[in-house]
């Protein structure tokens, strides 16, 4: 055969064999071809007559969407057309460009929904219909078009009806925690996707994508480097390369903000000092924020850790996180930027229970940060556990704007290895009644603003993104990302709701793949929390990489060893939390306090978080403490189990390189389950002295094998 046309005809085989494996890098954005005649035509018509409104970056940007869509989901390119009465079928524009078109009521319904707010549904205009996406401003319009593409894809989208959405918080935010030389610090994807050497003259074109992604999910900031922040990114050279990326993102609604090192004028500038109230580092600051705001207009502002894990801050002159902070706020304000301020500080030089540092640290400077302050609080006081209380702080500061941080790369969860969906830990969370400021409060609510009226609200993720060609290591690991940005969205959604939704947009329709991966998703995370640390167990793993059990892990300050966290004796194990211990509970409001106090009362899964108990303790279903500990590790292996088996059901309809891939890391999975529960029910043992219920697969191997593991090239440290 005549090369050309051999080649054509493999292509075309390959076509129609749908050979084309899929590898995960488009994301939830990939366009599959519509199957259904009705949306198909209906889809066709709209995309067949485009007109928008004017012309800037951010319509540019929906414009190159909609090619992508067009091309991908009906195999042909959209239709623009110059004269919105041109056999025109979709109009896109802001509120403003189509206020002629629409009615009084509707104008001021669109504009109640804020910046970022968009509508979609049908207008007139002399008779004739249209098609329209409307935001506040272009970037609405973006949201409005990415919402209306998830539609399609999830075969819901209906032409006479009309659809309006907004979001509930107004920082919606990634943190990376990507360090300058490339390496991300508990990153399990890869390396650092931002090329620094490279930049500014570089672009990859992955920078677009990943602005894409991030748009389609509504989130408009991002902090590029390492919370241990590297001084040089104040340098000229750096803002440069920062100015760069930020120029990428611009058209798609993302703000730029940077880690700023609270000791940079020592550093960069030889300065003797890096108090917060020396006029040479107030002059020093202010210098810098000037400077990058010349190179990025629009630039978010600095995210800084502080007198936390060894980092400097204004401790070390005698200042509080008060005047820390409102130092570099001062900086920022005149540009209109804003200063987020992390509430994870804790000290080991402090005795005081780790769990209540931070506590003691901010509730006596509420109401004494500047107005563009954030203080950004983790979901709970120790570190993004497998489950964690919520944290205290939320809603004993009440005058001052807090905002969340929730961890979306799987420092604690499994790493790349495991499948664990975030969001109904993060759900889990958010709905929690905090009793403070009012009976009613969540910690959900309390980050909307509706509490205390703040007006600048955040949530913002660690990251789980890197250069790995599927972006987040495991496949399953998108998910994360995608229900990160969802609930910053809106902290009403539910994790179910987002799971079917990423579900039928990175595998496609089916029912039964849309009911069983639902099922993995939505276990997957009891099941992790029950292989890892049930009941309450928290910061039992190895030491420093955080990778797999380590209950025995010793040595070091206290505050990083194991056993200052389960306290397993003879007698019993678990954080004596109570008044008669630590007294950590009492953070939280009397409500809280009374019911969580006693043992039989408080939910089952923070007991050992909060009470010291005896092995023959006995739990809700009438097992010893000791026995439940058993059969919930036991019953972790068993569910990753079941997840493999429902996964083996779906191969036939998933791609087989998607399929593999996942298959392949859940037999990691079972054996790191298997690994978390010998390991922790064996050195335990050693404690209770106790035999293994019978009806248990039992714990096998060998305690010092376990301890033995030394894992030195550990990811992500
Ligand atoms: C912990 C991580 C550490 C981070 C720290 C932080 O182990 O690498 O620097 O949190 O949030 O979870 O600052």
């Amino acid at each position: 055969m005549h090369k050309p046309i051999y080649l054509t005809a493999l292509l075309w085989l390959c076509i129609s064999l749908n050979c084309f494996a899929k590898d995960g890098y488009k994301l939830w954005l990939d366009y599959q071809p519509i199957q259904v005649p009705q949306l198909k035509s209906d889809v066709g018509s709209l995309l067949s007559g485009i007109y928008f409104f004017g012309e800037n970056p951010t319509y540019e940007a929906i414009r190159n969407e909609l090619n992508l869509a067009s091309q991908s989901m009906l195999e042909k390119a959209p239709v623009y057309s110059k004269d919105r009465l041109q056999n025109t079928k979709l109009w896109i524009g802001t509120r403003e460009q189509l206020s002629q078109v629409l009615s009084l009521t509707k104008q001021a319904e669109i504009k109640a929904l804020g910046e970022d707010g968009f509508w979609r549904g049908k207008v007139e205009l002399d008779g004739n219909s249209f098609y329209a996406i409307i935001g506040n401003r272009p970037v609405g319009t973006l949201y409005g078009t990415y919402n209306w593409l998830n539609s399609i894809q999830s075969n819901t989208f209906d032409k006479s009806t009309e659809l309006a959405d907004a979001p509930k918080i107004n920082i919606r935010m990634l943190n990376h925690w990507d360090n300058l030389d490339r390496t991300v610090e508990r990153g399990y994807a890869g390396f650092s996707i931002w090329d620094w050497h490279r930049l500014p003259g570089y672009i990859d074109p992955r920078y677009v994508d990943y602005a894409r992604a991030n748009a389609s999910l509504g989130i408009n900031a991002v902090s590029l480097t390492n919370v241990n922040a590297n001084a040089l990114i104040m340098t000229t050279d750096f803002m440069k390369k920062a100015k760069a990326l930020a120029d990428v993102f611009r058209p798609y609604g993302i703000k730029v903000f940077l880690t700023a090192r609270f000791s940079a004028p020592m550093q960069l500038e030889g300065l003797k000092t890096a108090d917060p109230l020396d006029p040479e580092v107030i002059a020093f600051w202010k210098k810098k924020a000037d400077e990058l705001y010349t190179h990025i207009p629009d630039f978010g502002g600095f995210l800084v850790k502080a007198n936390s894990e060894g980092q400097p801050g204004p401790h070390e002159y005698g200042r509080n996180h008060a005047e820390g902070a409102n130092m570099l706020a001062d900086a920022l304000a005149p540009h209109g930027g804003v200063l987020i301020w992390r509430a994870f500080v804790y000290s080991h030089e402090d005795e005081v229970d780790r769990h209540m540092q931070a506590n003691n640290e901010f509730e006596p400077l509420d109401g004494k940060f500047k107005d563009n302050v954030i203080i950004q609080i983790k979901n709970g006081a120790i570190d993004f556990q497998p489950r964690e209380p919520f944290h205290p702080l939320y809603g004993a500061i009440n005058e001052t704007n807090v905002g969340m941080e929730f961890q979306i790369t799987q420092e604690y969860l499994g790493q790349a290895t495991n499948l664990v969906y975030l969001a109904p830990m993060w759900e889990e969370v958010l709905k929690t009644k905090t009793y403070k400021p009012s009976p009613v409060s969540t910690v959900g609510s309390i980050l909307e603003g509706k509490e205390t009226g703040q007006k600048m609200t955040l949530i913002a993720g660690v990251s789980n993104i890197g250069t790995d060609h599927n972006w987040t290591g495991h496949l399953f690991a998108q998910s994360n990302w995608f229900a990160f940005g969802k609930m910053a969205w809106n902290p009403e959604v539910t994790s179910h709701e987002i799971a079917e939704e990423w579900t039928k947009l990175t595998f496609g329709l089916d029912r039964e793949v849309v009911s069983k991966v639902g099922e993995i998703l939505m276990e997957s995370h009891e099941a992790a929390v029950d292989y890892m640390t049930p009941l309450g167990l928290h910061h039992i793993m190895g030491r420093s990489h955080h990778y797999g059990p380590g209950p025995w892990v010793m040595g070091g300050r206290a505050d990083w060893t194991a056993p200052y966290y389960h306290q397993a004796d003879s007698l019993g194990i678990g954080f004596d939390r109570t008044g008669e211990g630590s007294g950590a509970l009492e953070q939280y409001a009397p409500e809280i306090v009374k019911k969580w106090s006693d043992p039989n009362q408080i939910p089952e899964k923070y007991l050992l978080w909060f009470h010291h108990l005896p092995w023959d303790f006995q739990l809700k279903d009438g097992n010893t403490l000791w026995e439940g500990i058993a059969y919930h590790y036991d019953r972790g292996v068993k569910e990753v189990r079941e997840m493999q088996a429902t996964w083996a059901s779906l191969e036939s309809k998933i791609d087989p390189e998607e399929f593999d891939h996942v298959k392949q890391l859940l037999e990691i999975q079972e054996e790191e389950a298997e690994w978390w529960r010998n390991a922790c029910l064996l050195y335990f043992q050693t404690f209770s002295k106790l035999p293994f219920p019978d009806d248990i697969e039992q714990p096998e191997g060998d305690l010092e094998y376990y301890k033995s593991l030394q894992f030195p090239n550990a990811p992500g440290i």
